[in-house]
């Protein structure tokens, strides 16, 4: 039997270049898997949009200039190489990618690959920003121009001997996100995010960035009695500065390893997903304690 106790890594990534190809993106990523193997990581996360720039930062027009941000087969003859050396190694990964369907359809997607198979698979369903260009901000945030609103639901599966879910960047600010999730069984989330330190909409929140991301992250985790591991893209990229601060938290809420720059770094933690029962079985017994019959606006039609 698989053992539900392993070391999971969590591999924050620094900015990349608008004309960094995915070669040296790739090469980056199998650098801090090669890390992650070497202390003993069964898993390994990494970011959102992980092969390239943040390009929605970006208004374009051109659909051939768009469609070189997106990947139409995964894996492709540019990522394959960490497909195989997580297939050598025996560490699994997690990585977002944008993704072109076989129908032409975009998502910012994420994938967990174990083995060598694509076991899970998710595309972000909280797409924030806007869909023109909006001159006015210091950078654009366009993913409501670029992305489709994901079609999966929030899947949870198998993968690393326990229950797997996973999410994307804005997906971690709703609670709606982890409830499902929760619901759904899972032990361990994997997310990805690229969180500008600056927010045009609203700027006077720019100092609670930090704050913002690690009360979404410790709050998804005890409110549901789950394992979470948020992996950034960081640092100043083209000119915009990203936050860091990727983590570790354990079920009860609790921070147990965090990244301490803006640039490629691993950090690891001990996952034992028998601990959501501490959670589960007690404050939030799911079974014994949920109200659903009072949560009907939850669902109903946005207002
Ligand atoms: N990539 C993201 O989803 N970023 C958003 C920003 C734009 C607020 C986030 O929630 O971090």
């Amino acid at each position: 039997m698989t053992q539900r106790h392993f070391i999971t890594a969590c591999a924050q990534l620094g900015p990349i270049a608008r004309d960094e190809p995915r070669s040296s993106a790739v090469a980056r990523l199998c650098t801090m898997l090669r890390e992650a193997h070497e202390r003993g990581a069964r898993v390994v996360v990494f970011p959102e949009l992980a092969l390239t720039t943040f390009f929605p930062r970006w208004f374009m027009t051109d659909p051939e200039e768009i469609d070189r941000w997106f990947e139409t087969a995964m894996p492709n003859p540019e990522v394959q190489p960490l497909f195989d050396l997580s297939a050598r190694l025996g560490v699994a990964f997690h990585l977002g990618y944008a993704e072109k369907t076989p129908e032409g359809r975009y998502f910012n997607t994420a994938i967990f690959v174990e083995n060598g198979v694509i076991r899970g698979k998710y595309r972000k369903i909280h797409l924030p920003g806007h869909r023109e260009n909006e001159p006015w901000r210091a950078f654009q945030h366009l993913e409501k121009r670029y992305f489709e609103k994901g079609d999966l639901g929030f899947p949870v599966f198998d993968g690393a001997g326990g229950r797997l879910g996973m999410c994307i960047c804005n997906d971690r600010r709703w609670p709606e996100t982890w409830r499902m999730l929760g619901l759904g069984g899972a032990e361990m989330v994997m997310l990805g995010y690229n969180t500008p330190q600056h927010y045009p909409p609203a700027p006077e929140h720019d100092h609670l960035q930090h704050f913002h991301n690690a009360l979404s992250l410790q709050a998804g985790a005890y409110q549901n009695g789950l394992w979470v591991v948020a992996a950034a893209k960081a640092g100043r990229e083209e000119g915009c500065d990203l936050i860091g601060g990727s983590c570790i938290v354990a079920p009860t809420g609790e921070i147990v390893a965090q990244a301490a720059t803006v640039a490629d770094e691993v950090i690891t933690a001990r996952v034992d997903l028998d601990r959501c029962a501490e959670i589960r079985a007690n404050i939030f017994n799911f079974a014994a304690h949920r109200e659903p019959g009072d949560y009907g606006l939850i669902t109903a039609p946005k207002r």
